[in-house]
């Protein structure tokens, strides 16, 4: 006889091998920002793509809006060692980005620029493959605290290289560390390998 697995196996979440080492799993949705939300109002709001890029852009939101939009689901993994599974982001994917700008050869790394200051900085190949600019969560406008109305995701990495209020996307030919990777958080930040600070540090 075949060994049937009992439903109630078959229903248990099965989240171990999704979890990084280190992480936590919560239901929540903590807000970590540093310094003060930002008071955005929508009909000045604009987001800019420049450097090496073919052509320059600058969109409003009714500009932004008229992108194609998609939706991610992905986990989302804090440096502070909580884990938000299976989260629907829900705006315009980065390559459709890459698309309408067309980064030139030299281009291999961007910056985010946010309404407040806050930068952050990743590998045009990563941020090609799987970054989303996102205005919902879950099926709901983010909160003005969680980036409203626009930031950006990028699941593999640890959630601070995913900017909230996002202003700008610079292409760069060098890498420039961003606000918490020039304080000593790790340039990759990849959860997978805890990469949570320089080694130096660790
Ligand atoms: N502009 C901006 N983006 C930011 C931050 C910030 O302080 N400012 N904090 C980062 C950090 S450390 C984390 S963990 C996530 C948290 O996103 P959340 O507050 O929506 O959970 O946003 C990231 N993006
Ligand atoms: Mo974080």
């Amino acid at each position: 006889m075949l060994y049937k697995k009992p439903d109630k196996l078959k229903e248990a979440p099965d989240v171990g091998d999704r979890v990084p080492p280190g992480q936590f799993v919560t239901g929540k949705f903590p807000v970590l920002s540093y310094g003060p939300t930002p008071a955005i109002e929508l009909d000045k709001w604009t987001i800019q793509f420049l450097g090496l890029v073919e052509k320059q852009v600058e969109l409003d939101w009714k500009g932004f809006s008229e992108l194609p939009w998609t939706s991610v689901v992905a986990d989302f993994h804090c440096v502070t060692q909580w884990s938000a599974l299976d989260n629907t982001w829900e705006g315009v994917l980065f390559r459709d980005i890459m698309d309408m700008v067309a980064p030139t050869k030299e281009a291999e790394y961007i910056v985010a620029h946010c309404y407040g200051g806050y930068t952050t900085n990743l590998p045009l190949a990563v941020i090609a493959e799987e970054g989303i600019l996102a205005h919902k969560h879950n099926g709901k406008e983010l909160g003005r605290d969680h980036g409203w109305p626009l930031r950006l995701v990028v699941p593999s990495r640890y959630a601070w290289k995913s900017a909230k209020w996002v202003c700008a996307i610079e292409f760069t030919a060098e890498d420039q560390p961003g606000f918490w990777e020039q304080r000593g958080y790790n340039n990759n930040a990849d959860p997978w390998k805890e990469e949570r600070f320089w080694p130096s540090l660790t």
